[in-house]
This record gives C-alpha cells, structure tokens and sequence, in this order.
C-alpha cells in the first residue's frame, strides 16, 4: 500500500447546495416570492405538492450544518443567494435582512476555515420578475446585474470565489421549452432568448463583482452534457452533433470564444431569428473567466429515431421542436440507474474534463456539482448505509484523478449535495446527500457516503473499504 495521495496536496474538497433546495423560512425576514414558490404551489408541477418549506429549515439551522462541515472536513461549501431574499420584489428596495443572513453564513464558515463559493443565480427568480417577462425579456439581464452589484458590494471581501448562473441550460430549457420546472413554459423560442439573457447575465454580473476591486474570482457552473451518438450510423451521429449545439456549443461557444455555433444557428434558424443577440453582446459574455464550474451526472445517448430499438430502452424525445428531420431520441444503454434513472457512467466525468480542459485555455476547473440520487433509510444502527452512493462517488473520483494525470487542471470537487433537500420537480422524493436529513425533525444523519468523503477530504487518499 503506498502512502502517496491520490490528489494534489492543495485539492479543494467541497460540497454544495443551493438557497431554495435548503433554506425553508420561505416567508421570513421580508423574502419576496420566487418562480419556484409559483410553481411549486401550482397542481400537478411538483411531486406530492412539496414546496420550498419546511425543506431543511437551513435558514434557521446553518450554524449546525456549517459545524457538520468542519465535520466532514471540508475545505469549501457552494451554496447559492436567494435574489428574493434581497430583492424581495426583483430590484428597487433592498430587504437588508436578506443581506444579513449571508452575512451571517459567511462570516461563520470563513470562522470555521471553510472558503465560501457563493453561486448568484440558481433558479430562484423574483416572481415579479417573471411577470415583467423573466428570462426571454432582455432586461431581466441588466436587473441580475444590479442584484449582484448589491451582493457583492455586501460580501465581496470576504467571498472568494462567485459562480453567476447554475446551469443556464436547465433554467432555459427545462424552464421555458418543455416546462418540467419553473416558471413552466413551453415556449422554444423564447428558451433561446432566455439562453441568451441568461450569458448576458452572467457577464454583466462577472462586470459588476470585478468593479469593487476586491480579488475574488469569478466563474459559473455550468452542466455540459455528455452527448454520445447511440449507433455509429450518419443519422445518429448528426443527431448528436445536433444535440451538442442546443446544449453545450450555445452556451460555451459565447463564454469561451465570444460566438454562436454557425450550425445551431442554421438548425434552429425555423425557431428564432436570434435578433435577441445585440451588437457587443458577445463581447460582454467571453470576458475572461477565473474558473469554469462543471456539474455532471450522467452521459446521453441519442439516436436520430426510435425505429428499431427497443421501446424499452427510449428514455425520452428531445429536438423534436428543432423542426427539421431527423428527430432526437435519447436511449438508455442498459447501464445502472441511479433513483432519478440517470445512468451511471463515470467516464462521462473523465470526457467532459479532458474535452472542457481543451476548450476552457487552461484556466481552472472545478467539479461544482457531482453526485446521485438512492433510496435510503436510517437502519436501526441509527446510520445510513448507502453502499450504492458510495461506489458513486469512488467511480466518479478515481475517473477524476484519473483526468488530473491527464493533465487537466482540476482543482477541487464539490459534492452534490451536503443534504437532502428539494429536488426540484421530485419534491423531497429524491435523496441526493451526503448527509441524510429527516424532514419530520430536522435530524441530520451522516451517510456512509459521508464519512468516506471526509476520510478522503481530510488525507486527499482513497480511504480502504
Ligand atoms: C442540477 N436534467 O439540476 C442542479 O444544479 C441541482 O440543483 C440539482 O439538485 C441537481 O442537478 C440534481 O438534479 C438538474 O433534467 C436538474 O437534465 C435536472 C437536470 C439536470 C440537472
């Protein structure tokens, strides 16, 4: 057995979450009201009509979870700012009690030793702010950007790393294209708007954080997916091609290259004229980030149809709104599930580092999000035994070491998540922490996950099982 670690000395060992999935207390201190409140509220949008409450009454209980992360020996924790909570009505009056509660988690972890990676903007829209046209409305970009002149004039000397967006793709399209989460449109067009306003959002922000001259650093989470072509057929693998301009090109091509994809710009040319893009715009996206977040789960296959395979096997159609043959249809591959029927595929991990290291020019990378959704109980041994979660998160890691070795300049990995807590249209369904929460008592529970990942955490050396 040797002594050497398996990760650099200096790896960031972190976890994360984010304001609505934890927080509860939705009606305290002055917060406004979010697009998540609406759509959660709303029949049918959210299994078992759960809500933002009681969630993990975090809002009231940090001083706890901030301990259970000393516990667990992390070196940072990404968790996001609610807009509600400081803008309760989107912009004009600032809710200082909103302000004060960040203040309060900052200073507490930094007490700790614990760098605080705040994320600005992760899915919890004033609801005011939707009805002034949400996301498609262009300036609902220049409104993020004042909230965030306000967050970070407040925490900026003590934040040291800002991710402005989570996953613009998810707020575009599962928001505003096929409605599977808030504020619940269908609407194509308007999804490539929000995708736009969404970048525009966050490089106005990145303009606004660096504006007070304090020197943290600022990057976005992003969610590449990892698109393989189902068979090695030419229709699949322009299917795929397809698939990867609507899901990664559209967004990393303007962050990281200051351009559209010219061929998802012929594809969708039926959808939108894109007269949404202004003149300067992509210079304003492609200002240089300090650090690309990436959140990955599962890789996607996709076939250009479902002719042939077995039904079985077909997860899902995407594209189909693209307008032009062929269709998209996304097949499983008989691998593992997790609870959430995402495949588990750590070498989707080792793909998307080697290929974003490529594409990002050497600046650094992050795992901001990584992890899985099981089934657990606590036994009567008053523990979690999460076997599966565990072999999850070792696949996963030793496919990261192995990218390092690659040569990509991973720095730090951040579980998803450090509790349980609402996800999203799952409602409390689905389990995803590495921490264990009752929602009847607000008993947290380290899983098994847990402790391995602090033994990691705390030697940079896969612990022996
Ligand atoms: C991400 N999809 O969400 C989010 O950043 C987290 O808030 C969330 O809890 C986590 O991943 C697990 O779901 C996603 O349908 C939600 O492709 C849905 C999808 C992807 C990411």
């Amino acid at each position: 057995m040797s002594n050497r670690s398996d990760f650099p000395e200096d790896f960031l060992w972190g976890a994360a979450t984010a304001s609505f999935q934890i927080e509860g207390a939705t009606t305290a201190d002055g917060r406004g009201r979010s697009i998540w409140d609406t759509f959660a509220e709303t029949p049918g949008k959210v299994l078992g009509g759960d809500t933002g409450d009681p969630a993990d009454d975090h809002y009231h209980r940090y001083p706890e979870d901030v301990a259970l992360m000393s516990r667990l020996n992390l070196g940072a924790y990404r968790f996001s700012i609610a807009w509600p909570r400081i803008l309760p009505e989107g912009s004009g009056k600032v809710n200082q009690a909103g302000l004060d509660f960040y203040n309060r988690l900052v200073d507490t972890l930094l007490e700790a030793g614990i760098q605080p990676w705040a994320t600005l903007y992760h899915w919890d829209l004033p609801q005011t702010l939707e009805d002034a046209g949400g996301w498609p409305a262009r300036d609902t970009a220049y409104r993020f950007r004042d909230y965030v002149q306000i967050v970070a004039d407040s925490l900026g000397d003590r934040v040291s790393d800002w991710m402005t967006i989570n996953e613009p793709w998810c707020s575009a399209f599962l928001g505003y294209e096929n409605g599977h989460h808030a504020p619940g449109h269908r609407d194509p067009a308007a999804a490539l708007a929000a995708s736009h306003h969404l970048l525009l959002g966050h490089g106005l922000a990145a303009q606004a954080i660096r504006s007070t001259g304090h020197p943290s650093r600022v990057g976005l989470a992003h969610n590449q997916a990892v698109i393989r072509p189902h068979g090695p057929s030419a229709a699949d693998a322009r299917s795929a091609r397809r698939a990867d301009g609507v899901r990664n090109r559209i967004f990393t091509d303007p962050l990281l290259k200051g351009t559209y994809p010219a061929d998802v710009l012929e594809d969708l040319a039926s959808v939108s004229d894109f007269s949404f893009i202004h003149d300067g715009d992509l210079k304003i996206t492609s200002a240089p980030l300090d650090f690309l977040g990436i959140n990955y789960y599962s890789p996607e296959f996709v076939a250009a149809s479902a002719k042939g395979l077995d039904p079985a096997l077909v997860s899902g159609e995407g594209g189909a709104w693209l307008g032009a043959e062929p269709e998209e249809v996304h097949v499983s591959q008989g691998l593992p599930v997790t609870h959430m029927g995402w495949e588990i595929d750590p070498t989707g991990l080792y793909d998307v580092l080697l290929r974003l290291a490529g594409e990002s020019g050497g600046i650094d990378l992050y795992v901001t999000e990584n992890g899985c959704a099981f089934e657990d109980t606590v036994t009567e041994d008053g523990r979690v035994h999460d076997t599966d979660r565990l072999d999850y998160y070792e696949g996963h890691l030793r496919a990261a070491k192995e990218a390092i070795h690659a040569g990509v300049p991973l720095r730090g990995y951040f579980a998803w998540s450090l509790l349980d807590n609402f996800e999203w249209a799952w409602g409390y369904s689905r389990r995803f922490g590495i921490v264990h929460v009752d929602y009847e008592t607000q008993v947290r529970t380290v899983k098994d996950s847990g402790e391995w990942y602090s033994r990691l955490a705390a030697t940079g050396r896969f612990p022996e099982r």
